[in-house]
């Protein structure tokens, strides 16, 4: 049995069996921490080479239309101040300079740490065999049909020797594919990575404002026709999830090269659609209901992370959607729309882009 559905076993054990969209949690990751911390020598020159200028400004985050997943409301008003985002998702290409300069490894290409996993199961679980701590990632895999959309167990699989340079398992590579985003890449891998570029992750309200492009309320990055409108405008996933995938976008159940769709007013490429995000806050599904009353000057999020779906599992807010989003499923390619995943875990949907 896959560590996979070992812990999607233990999740359904809880009763946390309310799992609608790919809002849902995914497995968590604990791994060995080994000695990859970037020595203050090891950090690169920050660059602005490839970011854009980011405006200062107000505006009301969370979703102001019906629709939304209950943790988009209520809208608040935030404030940011000017900053840079890269123009486009970490590339493999820029990761692997990264990876050069510091020989860096990943979550996903270390062997699991079973004493860390342990504390987000069920007491008493057993220690799976060790092949199945083995250094591995989730891997979005289509199904051969329609499947019930709340067991997600169906289309994620723990696939041995999956990483960075492997998105699809052993036999896969990049070769070809320098300039697509890198997956499987943890929140601790990012945060590695932006520390090493000299920059950072956004905040939250970084995100969704730079998303926004200065539209002010719009459903999408690029204002508020719908993602399913040729031309196209994201890399997302038209059909029938998780089964058929019309890839009438181009890119099928994969990731697109950045810049392969327009930019959004600020210039910023992917911000829906091709990759999920990594953001530097914590998730807490009710933050936005705390913070409503007042007005957030360059908000950080919440000092600690709680997600009713998995409560023993802190989680990191992810942002954007990916090639997976379709609206009948996840429709995570909206401006306001909100993830959450734990930081010691990668997927091959999930990416990062740096701010400074
Ligand atoms: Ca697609």
């Amino acid at each position: 049995m896959r560590i996979f559905f070992f812990i999607l076993l233990a999740n359904l054990a809880w009763g946390q069996k309310n799992l609608t969209t790919c809002h849902i949690p995914t497995p968590s990751k604990k791994k060995i921490i080994l000695s990859t911390q970037i020595s203050k020598t090891q950090v690169g020159n920050a660059s602005f080479a490839g970011m854009k200028q980011i405006p200062s400004g107000s505006f009301l985050m969370g979703s102001h239309e019906k629709g939304g997943r209950a943790d988009e409301y209520p809208l608040h008003k935030v404030q940011v101040s000017a900053f840079w985002m890269d123009e486009t998702e970490v590339t493999n290409a820029q990761f692997a300079e990264f990876v050069k300069a510091t020989d860096y490894i990943t979550t996903a290409e270390k062997a699991i740490d079973w004493e860390e996993m342990k504390k987000q199961v069920p007491a008493g679980t057993p220690k799976p065999a060790d092949s199945l701590l083995a250094p591995s990632s989730l891997v979005f895999v289509p199904t051969t049909g329609p499947v019930n959309l709340i067991d997600y167990s169906q289309w994620w699989e723990f696939v041995r020797g999956a990483d960075w340079r492997h998105p699809l398992g052993p036999n896969s590579s990049i070769i070809g594919k320098e300039n697509h985003p890198v997956v499987h890449i943890s929140w601790d891998d990012a945060n590695a990575y932006a520390k090493w570029a000299g920059k950072r992750l956004p905040t939250e309200a970084e995100w969704e404002w730079a998303a926004r492009g200065g539209k002010g309320q719009t459903t999408y990055p690029w204002g508020n026709e719908s993602v399913n409108v040729s031309p196209f405008k994201a890399n997302s996933f038209q059909g029938n999830f998780p089964y058929k995938d019309e890839a009438l976008d181009g890119f099928k159940s994969t990731t697109a090269p950045v810049k392969s769709f327009s930019p959004n007013a600020f210039g910023l490429y992917d911000m829906a659609g091709n990759v999920w995000e990594w953001c530097s806050d914590w998730y807490r599904s009710d933050y936005y209901s705390k913070v409503s009353k007042i007005k957030s000057i360059n908000p950080k999020g919440p000092s600690t992370s709680f997600d009713p779906d998995e409560p023993t599992v802190p989680k990191k807010v992810v942002r954007g959607g990916s090639f997976l989003c379709n609206d009948s499923y996840c429709s995570s390619y909206r401006n306001s729309a909100r993830m959450k995943t734990s930081p010691d875990t990668g997927l091959s949907h999930t990416g990062f882009r740096c701010v400074k």
